[in-house]
């Protein structure tokens, strides 16, 4: 009786064995945590056009990469993270990576605020790709330096060329305060189909 119930169980654990779904694809963003940037560039704000920042340009203005210091700052992943606003700035950062035009990826990144601008109730951020942008936004209450309350975020995209830019930016108004705005961390963006 043994031998076959361990039969039959080995049969329905065969059956229940999940349909692989394919490769889960790899994500195609390089340096998505911010990690990879000299000591230096991270202790300093990096304005529009630069590359400090491994795999990405700084685009529209100032941006401040932040660092973990203590127990304030925590990034979503490893030790760093960015402020889109500078000191001050109202900036973004912008990847170029290879797409096959008509896929679709999926793109996940982690997001909170800068604490330490409290008029700001909220933060908002853009993203876009291929001609394609969503905005999203964020309360401020309850986000602190020593707890960020990172969120993670995705969105989706029809890629329409063989090379795709996405660009996450602050979508703020220009009336906020630069100093501090929307923070972004952990990118990845996956083929979806
Ligand atoms: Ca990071």
């Amino acid at each position: 009786m043994k031998a076959v119930a361990v039969c039959v169980l080995f049969a329905s654990l065969s059956l229940a064995a999940p349909v692989p779904k394919g490769v889960e694809s790899a994500n195609i963003v390089v340096n998505g945590s911010f990690e990879d940037v000299s000591d230096d560039d991270a202790a300093r704000p990096q304005d529009k056009g630069s590359t400090a920042i491994k795999g990405w340009v700084v685009t529209r203005g100032q941006i401040d990469v932040t660092q973990q210091n203590g127990n304030e700052w925590k990034a979503a992943h490893g030790k760093r993270g960015l402020d889109l606003h500078g000191s001050p700035g109202f900036g973004g950062v912008e990847q170029t990576i290879a797409t096959k035009p008509g896929k679709k990826y999926k793109v996940t990144f982690q997001m909170s605020g800068n604490p330490g601008v409290p008029e700001h109730k909220a933060v908002q951020l853009g993203v876009r790709a291929a001609g394609q942008d969503k905005e999203f936004e964020l309360t401020m209450e309850g986000r602190t330096y020593q707890d960020l309350k990172w969120a993670e975020q995705t969105w989706e995209f029809t890629a329409k060329e063989k090379a795709t830019t996405i660009e996450f930016h602050t979508a703020m108004p220009a009336t906020s305060n630069g100093f501090g705005g929307p923070l972004l961390d952990d990118v990845k963006v996956v083929e979806i189909n």
